[in-house]
């Protein structure tokens, strides 16, 4: 199984892009020691074992390696160097923080901009509403931004507010979801998940867990952006190549919400009697279909079973009680590699233009013994 996550606290292998030369090396080390956190030799290579306690002492992403990835410098990009205690720092949130992965997520970053001790750090929440973000990633500039953080709503239309950054030279760094934008150009790098992977994975566990047989409904995440592509993609090709036995019968979207993943369920389930499982691309839409299916008088992990991604504590209890299936996660805590990346940038090192985390997962072996790593 994929996805272990080992005893180190670890910053992760995004520095891997810039240890290339000694200068990043010793730029790198620099920043790791600020941070406090250990380089450990990031492996993420099976089921979860750390037992690290959640909140601040939660456990960090990890980075695929990337020998050959495509890279950017502070003079390729465009810019001058500034030292992070000497920068405003704006953060643009997407998504409201009624979901978990969005208050872990925001958490992190303002949790690691305080330890790297910038000089003035903005936050900014669009409330999901991508005309939002543009005036936020705006008004960030406004108040004298240095360096932004994006964790951009969709894939298309921040195009004015990445303009108004590249009009200043503004670096921008890009976490969670990617853009249909040039690395290294509109934006600096990438820092996310594989989430084709992680779509591939939720099926390996619903094919497992299922037997390889029965009827799938999909609730899909909400349009737009490449995570719902991605996740849909890696599920329904991993069904289609590994289980001719299960039928998926729907894909409806629940907009990553948990009050649509259970009304979108209720009606599924009046539609589709014979459904025996779900896969739900947020855990927020999986927990919405739980209670859907409770409310149907069946019951959720055995009548029915739920798989979903991100990892979030309420799901991964549920495994443990025995109501849900399996979780693959979608670490969000952005904050000590972005901060990585955007020191080594700064100091003109070479960062890698898609970093790529890796994720653990939560099964019922697991969930009771790691629920400390969720958030
Ligand atoms: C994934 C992120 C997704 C989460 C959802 O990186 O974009 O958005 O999986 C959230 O919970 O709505």
């Amino acid at each position: 199984m994929q996805g272990r996550w080992t005893d180190n606290k670890e910053v992760g292998l995004a520095m891997h892009h810039s240890l290339r030369s000694r200068r990043s090396l010793v730029a790198l080390t620099a920043a790791v020691a600020l941070s406090g956190a250990a380089l450990a030799g990031c492996t993420n290579t099976g089921t979860p074992t750390s037992t690290n306690a959640g909140g601040g002492d939660a456990v960090q992403q990890t980075v695929k390696p990337d020998d050959n990835g495509p890279t950017c410098t502070l003079d390729q990009y465009g810019g001058t160097a500034i030292d992070l205690s000497d920068a405003v720092v704006g953060f643009s949130q997407s998504e409201k923080e009624d979901n978990p992965f969005r208050i872990a997520e925001t958490q992190s970053i303002e949790d690691e901009a305080a330890k790297q001790g910038v000089k003035k750090f903005i936050k900014t929440n669009a409330q999901s509403t991508l005309s939002k973000q543009v005036s936020d990633i705006q008004d960030l500039i406004a108040q004298g931004a240095d360096v932004l953080i994006v964790a951009p709503l969709n894939s298309d239309g921040l195009e004015p507010a990445l303009k108004a950054a590249r009009d200043k030279d503004i670096p921008v760094i890009t976490v969670d979801r990617k853009l249909n934008a040039t690395a290294c150009t509109d934006y600096v790098s990438f820092l996310g998940s594989d989430f084709i992977e992680q779509g591939k994975r939720a099926a390996d566990q619903l094919i497992a867990g299922t037997g390889g047989s029965g009827k799938v409904a999909i609730l899909l995440g909400a349009s737009g952006n490449g995570v719902t592509t991605d996740r849909t993609k890696g599920f329904v090709d991993e069904v289609q190549a590994q289980a001719p036995g299960i039928e998926i019968v729907a894909q409806q979207t629940g907009e990553f919400a948990r009050d649509k993943g259970q009304s979108v369920t209720e009606q599924l389930l009046q539609a589709n009697p014979g459904i025996t499982a779900i896969y739900a691309e947020n855990d927020e839409m999986g927990l919405g279909a739980q209670a859907a299916i409770i409310a149907a008088g069946k019951e959720p992990g055995t009548d029915i079973q739920i798989y979903s991604v991100d990892g979030t504590r309420n799901a991964v209890e549920q495994i443990a009680a025995g109501a849900y299936n399996g979780v693959i996660e979608s670490n969000p805590r952005f904050g000590p590699l972005a901060f990585a990346t955007l020191t080594s940038f700064l100091a003109g090192d070479a960062v890698g233009q898609d970093i790529v985390i890796e994720d653990g997962e939560y099964d019922p072996s697991n969930a009771a013994d790691l629920v400390d790593n969720a958030f």
